[in-house]
């Protein structure tokens, strides 16, 4: 039997992607850019199989998910030229699903371990493409540490890659308020949202705010990154609501006082962004962590370091 596995970790946007100009191809409008963390990752194990079926935790999946991964599997097809049919089970170490990209490991593990096994000869940048087709911020979880996926035009020219910055001072927190599935997906939420009159305005800012960042982020300026990671989530969750849609609860608003409070009233560099589900990532740096922590002591908070690349599991 001819098997692959790999894992990748999640990644969280600084930078957020909201809006694909290619349904198809998933083309994102404006470059985003993130920050793999290597605390929750899904293992993927590939197989030739005579159908395409996907387990998930052990179980078959539903047809929904079954239908998503055929899908993936006929465009990945179409593009690179190969017949095999293949049986996916991923295993996920992603403890609560609102908002936490666990569809972002799950397809960059799959579209590593798949590379590998009908793909041998192409390299992570390529792959990042297999796993765009997948899910937008799968691009991002092929590589660590800190990552852009660059937006293109076309399947060739839209891809991630790492940036050359090495800051282990820097860390995420996640909060946890909530546990629940997300009620609307985000495929669904950009669709609304770029058909928005402010979206070209939107997705103008946003470039601005790439730019920005990383300058933050080469000068490894806590207070520009954390300014600028905020400034453009609070951005993401005004189209949100614009287009008809809350993620937030009343805890999300709640963490959001509290992280103001420690920036104003106890100096403590800390800033906030919020994906497509509830729950809050911090940013700060080391130091600052534990009384970061002891000042959230009434909900869970996890702590997180950076993560790798997607790697293959001999
Ligand atoms: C991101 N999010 O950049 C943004 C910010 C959530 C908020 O990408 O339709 O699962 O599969 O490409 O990647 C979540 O959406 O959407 C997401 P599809 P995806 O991380």
């Amino acid at each position: 039997m001819i098997t692959k596995e790999a894992r990748a970790y999640v990644n969280i946007a600084l930078i957020k992607y909201w809006g694909k100009k290619d349904q198809y191809l998933n083309l994102c409008n404006q470059a985003s850019l993130s920050y793999t963390s290597n605390k929750y990752y899904t293992d993927a194990k590939v197989t030739i199989n005579d159908i395409d079926v996907l387990y998930i935790d052990g179980e078959i999946a539903n047809k929904f998910e079954q239908n998503k991964i055929a899908v993936w599997l006929d465009k990945v097809r179409e593009i690179y030229g190969f017949k095999d049919k293949i049986k996916i089970e991923t295993i996920n170490n992603v403890p609560f699903k609102a908002g936490l990209a666990s569809s972002a490991s799950a397809y960059a593990a799959m579209s590593y371990a798949l590379a590998k096994l009908v793909l041998p000869n192409i390299d992570k940048k390529e792959i990042s493409k297999i796993a765009r087709l997948g899910s937008g911020s799968a691009t991002r979880s092929i590589f660590g540490g800190f990552v852009v996926w660059k937006a293109g035009n076309s399947h060739d020219n839209s891809y991630a890659y790492q940036l050359d910055i090495k800051w282990d001072e820097f860390k995420m927190l996640i909060v946890k308020v909530s546990d629940k599935i997300k009620t609307i997906s985000s495929t669904k939420a950009m669709n609304l949202a770029t058909k928005l009159a402010v979206y070209d305005d939107y997705v103008l800012k946003s470039k601005k705010d790439f730019d920005d960042i990383l300058e933050g982020l080469k000068n490894k300026d806590i207070f520009t990154v954390g300014k600028i990671a905020e400034k453009n989530s609070n951005m993401l969750h005004e189209i949100i609501n614009l287009s008809g849609i809350n993620y937030y609860n009343d805890d999300t608003l709640e963490v959001i006082k509290k992280v103001n409070e420690l920036r104003e009233l106890k100096k403590i560099p800390v800033y906030y962004t919020i994906d497509a589900g509830a729950n809050v990532k911090l940013i700060t740096l080391n130091n600052y962590t534990d009384v970061i922590i002891e000042y959230f002591k009434e909900y869970q908070v996890l702590k997180t370091n950076i993560g790798g690349d997607a790697y293959l599991k001999e």
